[in-house]
């Protein structure tokens, strides 16, 4: 691959990241415990059953039985999804006051889109409080329209527009908040918003998004 200048990650081998603070880092907002088995037991899964279903896809193609199509393609877009979105997750956080305000580029987008970043908020967070089930917002940018969208994710991979890049994110299956919170989602997904945030994360996912290029001009 060195002609195009890539690394793939080899077939099955997907790896855990490291989380970017200590498990306690975000306390009081999210609790040690619940970060703790969110990435060790809930991400971990996604990477290992990842890597599984490649294996598996590749067995398939070398036996050319393809019986099974249906379900290893449903848990490639599951998996990769959740290990890219839980990827995205740690790093858009930081312990609380570390995270900065939004960098000049977030903030330019994020008003030219949605008139103010107040309505930007709230959006994003009815998006999250309303996602039936198991879920995601996300804040993401489209290459293809040249601007941002909030969407929901149903579980992880019912993205409902191609090609956009998330740049902020917030996980709203029960894993990520209901030791602490129970049913209370609204106040995790405040409490995540308005002290977790990490800004300096979301620019640069942003400076990288816009020179991302849609493969049409629409
Ligand atoms: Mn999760």
């Amino acid at each position: 691959m060195q002609v195009l200048n890539i690394k793939p990650v080899p077939t099955g081998q997907h790896k855990l990241p490291p989380l970017p603070y200590a498990y306690d880092a975000l306390e009081p907002y999210i609790d040690e415990k619940t970060l703790k088995i969110h990435h060790d037991i809930h991400h971990k899964k996604y990477v290992d059953d990842l890597n599984k279903t490649e294996i598996k896809a590749q067995e398939m193609r070398k036996s050319g039985n393809f019986d099974n199509i249906n379900l290893i393609e449903e848990n490639l877009a599951f998996n990769g999804s959740g290990h890219i979105l839980h990827s995205i997750y740690w790093t858009i956080m930081a312990p609380p006051g570390t995270g900065g305000n939004p960098g000049s580029v977030t903030d330019t987008l994020i008003k030219s889109y949605f008139g103010s970043f107040e309505e930007f908020k709230n959006q994003f967070i009815q998006a999250a409080l309303q996602v039936r089930g198991s879920g995601w917002a996300v804040l993401g940018y489209n290459p293809y329209f040249r601007r941002l969208e909030i969407l929901q994710a149903g579980k992880h991979e019912d993205m409902t527009q191609w090609g956009i890049i998330p740049v902020l994110v917030c996980d709203v299956w029960e894993h990520a908040y209901y030791l602490k919170y129970q049913n209370k989602r609204e106040d995790y997904i405040r409490a995540q918003f308005d002290n977790l945030i990490n800004w300096n994360e979301v620019e640069n996912r942003l400076l990288y998004a816009v020179q991302s290029k849609g493969v049409l001009d629409i």
